[in-house]
């Protein structure tokens, strides 16, 4: 059957060939590593702007250094900044590579059919807003505003948040909930009535003992945090390191648990015991603020380390003394959340044990342990009331993930396929900064939304696979050539960070709080949209904190000092959680009454067959998901990824260190690409790891195309956790089809 709106690769166009020329002879840019670069031109930057990285969203506040010519030499951290320390990661460093990259969206383009084939053509800005324009009150006519989605990922997010909601849709989501951290926000709410939040309160530069259940801090480069995980080394922390592989974290730590994966909620079980059983728990913590240790005391009786061992692979003396570890060091002790936890479908339950656990040894309020954290506030620019929706994402939930606190992005797709039964139908997607296809594993529903959607508006700055969806892709210029909201981000003391352009955007690319009001305008909101730049938003709210831009111009980044004044809970006061209870909750009697367990339960889950080994995935220090694959500063430092096996794997398979292997899945997928063997004991025989965000197959990016294998392609076996809706990844094999992939590697080099 002939699809309506077919995938087209954007490789298919000779877009944009004259400008890459152009601008190569420009900036003579023969991708030199940007160490070279910055030690050549140190000298020669006669211009600081500020900026917040956009590389992840840890935020770092940085310098752009530019030269006399207009050109970003180098990106520095500013030293007033606590979520950095004056140091970028070095991701951050090579942000200037996603400027500087020929590979990016240059204009805006049309999906239109050609001999009977679909492809884009170039298309003027005011050309493509009108488009946009029209298409959205058609579809708001028929089906209200409601049906047009938005999925958002990073800054441009909070734009087009406003468009859609002074059109009068929330219908948004993202994939930091159901792909990432929402089952621990779950977790952490029906334990402690509070979310962890990004970034997380994890006191670690204050810690004693810290327990990292998979949480590969650096590879996971989230910044302060791995400098204050470094620090806490240093002054001699325990660090407990509970994962399948020997991550860096691991090899750094004074107990590595290899433990069997998928089964972390018996070991967590088993340490609550041991703390109950031994009656080392922090007594008077739980007396004082929680509630249901006596049911949590017979749940766990029979959860011995003997038990667990037999389930986890893990000694019963080593889960004793790990115990008896965390409980000296309490309450400065930090039993990490995690961040990316949406593993096996019971991840909320997981992330309740940890809770739990938390709470137990009352880290919750203590230094060491999670901080109270603190938020400057900005004001919204005076606009009208937003108007009500109808209905938004709860509807979208359609009864299903009782304890989602936020919206689920993987039923914003299933609600975009056209039923019956389907009260809230979505009819549009606004797509920007998120690359759908690689971040979300339910590429078969994606095709089938595909067919049904009216309008897809791709909002991006490189062609990656997410552009091949769209009606319009709209190119955004990059952090470094745009304003910005400002930065509150909550943490130990609030701060505000300023993002100004430091270059003119290049080529057709705008930034997108001008793209959101072009097409606002164009739908009569000009109320929403007072003002000509966004430097006079940014300029407004800060008035409205006794700021001026001038100081955040020469400063970056303003500390203020925190309302309340302390971060950590006074022990002699009380305090009320906002559970039901107000107590820390063991035994949750909301989850109870939703037919959900009520304290976690450890339940096996499926094993490979033989011949199989466990998926399993992480971060390179040097990458951010897929969003980097095609820098040219950061291909320098790591082109491709390689898959880890166990030199006893490896030797049973005939792999070969350095050499390829297409790996094949429990569904019968083959990875696309081939990948590189690394064959190494720092893993479990039973699983398999590779980065994540490798193994594009969008020719145009022209860096990183082909290379390495991409996961989410064998992320085909998706359990969804039934409290929240978050997508379990963890639960997918592969064995290796190794005959004739160097041979075929070395062909296509
Ligand atoms: N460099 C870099 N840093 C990043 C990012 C990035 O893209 N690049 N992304 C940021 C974001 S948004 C997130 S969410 C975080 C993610 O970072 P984390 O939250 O640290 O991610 P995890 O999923 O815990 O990490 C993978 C680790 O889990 C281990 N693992 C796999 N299966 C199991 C299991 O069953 N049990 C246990 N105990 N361990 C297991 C893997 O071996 C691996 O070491 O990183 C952040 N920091
Ligand atoms: N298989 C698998 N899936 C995962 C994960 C995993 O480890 N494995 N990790 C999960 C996690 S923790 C997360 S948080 C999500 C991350 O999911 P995403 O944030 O969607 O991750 P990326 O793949 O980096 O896609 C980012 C997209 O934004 C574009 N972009 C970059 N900068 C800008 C900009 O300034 N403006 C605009 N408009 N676009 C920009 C990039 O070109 C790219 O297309 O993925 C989740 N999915
Ligand atoms: S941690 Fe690295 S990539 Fe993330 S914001 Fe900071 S410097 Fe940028
Ligand atoms: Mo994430």
């Amino acid at each position: 059957m002939k699809t309506r709106r077919e995938f087209i690769k954007i490789s298919a166009l000779g877009i944009g060939a004259a400008a890459i020329a152009s601008q190569s002879n420009r900036w003579g840019f023969g991708l030199p590593l940007y160490a070279d670069e910055n030690k050549s031109n140190k000298s020669k930057a006669t211009k600081l702007t500020p900026t917040y990285c956009e590389v992840c969203f840890w935020k770092c506040a940085a310098w752009a250094h530019i030269n006399d010519n207009g050109k970003i030499l180098k990106l520095t951290g500013n030293a007033n900044d606590p979520q950095c320390n004056g140091r970028l990661c070095p991701r951050g460093t090579g942000g200037v590579g996603m400027v500087y990259d020929d590979d990016r969206l240059k204009t805006p383009l049309i999906r239109v059919v050609e001999n009977g084939k679909q492809t884009y053509r170039e298309a003027s800005w005011p050309e493509a807003l009108d488009y946009i324009a029209e298409k959205m009150k058609e579809i708001a006519a028929k089906n209200g505003p409601e049906s047009i989605a938005l999925f958002n990922h990073g800054s441009a997010g909070g734009h087009f948040t406003h468009l859609l909601k002074s059109f009068g849709s929330s219908t948004i989501t993202a994939p930091s909930f159901a792909q990432c951290r929402g089952p621990r926000e779950t977790g952490f709410e029906t334990t402690f009535g509070a979310q962890v939040g990004s970034p997380e309160p994890t006191d670690i530069r204050d810690t004693r003992c810290l327990v990292l259940i998979g949480s590969h801090i650096g590879e996971n480069m989230h910044n302060a945090q791995v400098q204050e995980f470094s620090d806490a080394v240093d002054k001699g922390a325990t660090i407990i390191t509970v994962d399948p592989r020997l991550s860096i974290a691991a090899n750094k730590s004074k107990y590595w648990l290899p433990i069997k994966p998928a089964t972390d909620i018996a070991l967590l079980l088993s340490w609550i015991h041991v703390l109950i059983d031994e009656e080392i728990y922090n007594k008077e913590y739980v007396a004082k603020h929680t509630m249901g240790l006596d049911q949590l005391k017979v749940h766990v009786s029979t959860f011995t380390p003997e038990w667990a061992y037999g389930i986890t692979n893990i000694k019963p003396s080593v889960i004793r003394q790990t115990a008896r570890e965390m409980a000296d060091a309490a309450p400065s002790v930090l039993i990490h959340p995690g961040r990316h936890v949406t593993w096996y479908g019971d991840d909320a339950q997981r992330s309740r044990a940890i809770a739990i656990l938390n709470g137990l040894l009352g880290s919750w309020g203590a230094r060491g342990g999670f901080f109270m954290k603190a938020s400057a506030g900005i004001p919204d620019f005076p606009h009208p009331e937003y108007p009500k929706p109808k209905w938004s994402w709860p509807e979208v939930l359609n009864g299903k993930y009782p304890f989602a606190s936020m919206s689920v992005s993987n039923t914003f797709i299933e609600a975009s396929i056209s039923s019956n039964d389907n009260k809230y139908p979505i009819k549009a997607w606004f797509v920007a900064g998120t690359n759908l296809p690689v971040a979300i594993p339910m590429m078969s529903q994606m095709q089938k939304a595909l067919q049904d959607l009216e309008l897809v508006v791709v909002v991006d700055t490189m062609p990656t696979e997410v552009t091949g969806f769209a009606d319009v892709v709209l190119p955004e210029c990059t952090y470094l050539e745009r304003h910005d909201d400002l930065r509150d981000v909550p943490h130990r003391v609030p701060t505000i960070a300023l993002r100004e352009p430091a270059i003119e955007p290049m080529w057709e690319s705008k930034p997108a709080w001008w793209i959101a009001k072009q097409i606002g305008e164009r739908l009569g909101l000009h109320d929403y949209f007072k003002y000509e730049d966004f430097e006079e938003v940014i300029s407004w709210q800060l008035q409205q904190k006794g700021l001026t831009l001038a100081e955040l111009k020469s400063k970056g980044i303003v500390v203020l000092p925190r309302h309340n004044e302390s971060p950590y809970l006074d022990p002699k006061e009380d305090y009320h959680f906002n559970t039901p209870s107000g107590k820390v909750e063991f035994y949750s009697s909301a989850l109870a009454s939703a037919g959900f367990d009520p304290i976690p339960v450890y339940t096996p889950h499926p094993e490979p067959e033989d011949g199989f080994y466990r998926l399993i995935y992480g971060r390179a220090p040097m990458h951010t998901f897929s969003r980097t694959a095609n820098n040219p500063n950061l291909t320098d430092l790591m082109d491709e990824n390689s898959v880890w096996v166990h030199p006893k794997v490896a030797s049973l398979w005939g792999l070969e260190e350095g050499k390829y292997t297409y790996l094949r899945n429990q569904d019968g997928i083959t990875s696309n690409f081939p990948i590189k063997v690394r064959v190494t004991e720092r893993i479990r025989w039973d699983s398999v790891y590779m980065v994540h965000g490798f193994g594009h197959n969008q020719k145009e990016l022209s860096r990183a195309f082909g290379k390495g294998a991409n996961d989410t392609q064998l992320i085909t076996n998706v359990m969804i956790d039934p409290m929240m809706g978050g997508t379990g990844m963890r639960g997918n094999f592969v064995t290796f089809t190794a005959t004739g992939a160097t041979e075929e590697k070395e062909a296509a080099l």
